[in-house]
């Protein structure tokens, strides 16, 4: 497949798995699984003909590996990013001592002043990289970084969970655990 649709066929998958699954008729369930058949049919009634091997392909080439099959294959969700309710079941796990969140200078003052929230998606987003967390604050414009104190949000009780496609994910980091990068 090409890359431009490999990225349209993620960016269609992201909105349906993450975002509106009703608008093509399904359902996740609680956990954010879709049956791949059923999925498949849904897109093709709205326009989006797509084989299982082509899906394959999207979710192997994806670049962030957005979206994962369960071990048997006939079931697929999204590994992070929701904005619906769905509850992952990720374990718990301990991050490294440090992690690193991408955003813009239009948003540091009020991250500054009431932390780092998860805004439309469930939890806050955070990386074990900078360059990581440079690519996803240049998204939005000029990437500003911010240096997580993972090991002292843990000491005070804040939970984790890495997402399968290595994504940090916490409910919300106060100010006096975040420090501007220069
Ligand atoms: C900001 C993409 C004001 C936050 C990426 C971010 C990532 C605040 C924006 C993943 C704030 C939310 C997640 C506060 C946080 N006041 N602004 N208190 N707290 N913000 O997209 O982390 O391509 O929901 O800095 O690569 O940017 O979708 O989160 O700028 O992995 O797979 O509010 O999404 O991956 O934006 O990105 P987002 P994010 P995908």
């Amino acid at each position: 497949m090409k890359e431009h649709d490999l990225i349209r066929m993620s960016k269609r998958l992201s909105l349906h798995l993450r975002h509106a699954p009703e608008r093509i008729g399904i359902e996740l369930s609680d956990d954010g699984w879709v049956d791949v058949d059923e999925l498949l049919a849904a897109l093709g009634r709205h326009g989006l003909r797509l084989t299982r091997a082509e899906l394959a392909e999207v979710v192997e080439r994806n670049d962030k590996r957005r979206y994962a099959f369960d071990d048997s294959g006939a079931r697929i969700r999204a590994s992070q990013g929701h904005s619906v309710g769905v509850e992952l079941g990720l374990p718990l796990a301990t991050p490294p001592p440090t992690l690193f969140h991408g955003t813009v200078a239009r948003f540091v003052p009020a991250i500054l002043r009431e932390g780092l929230r998860p805004m439309r998606r469930h939890d806050v987003h955070l990386s074990a990289t900078e360059a990581t967390a440079r690519a996803v604050g240049a998204r939005r414009g000029g990437p500003v970084l911010l240096v997580v104190d993972a090991a002292a949000l843990t000491e005070a009780g804040h939970e984790f969970r890495l997402s399968a496609n290595d994504v940090w994910l916490t409910p919300h980091v106060p100010p006096a655990f975040l420090r501007q990068l220069r």
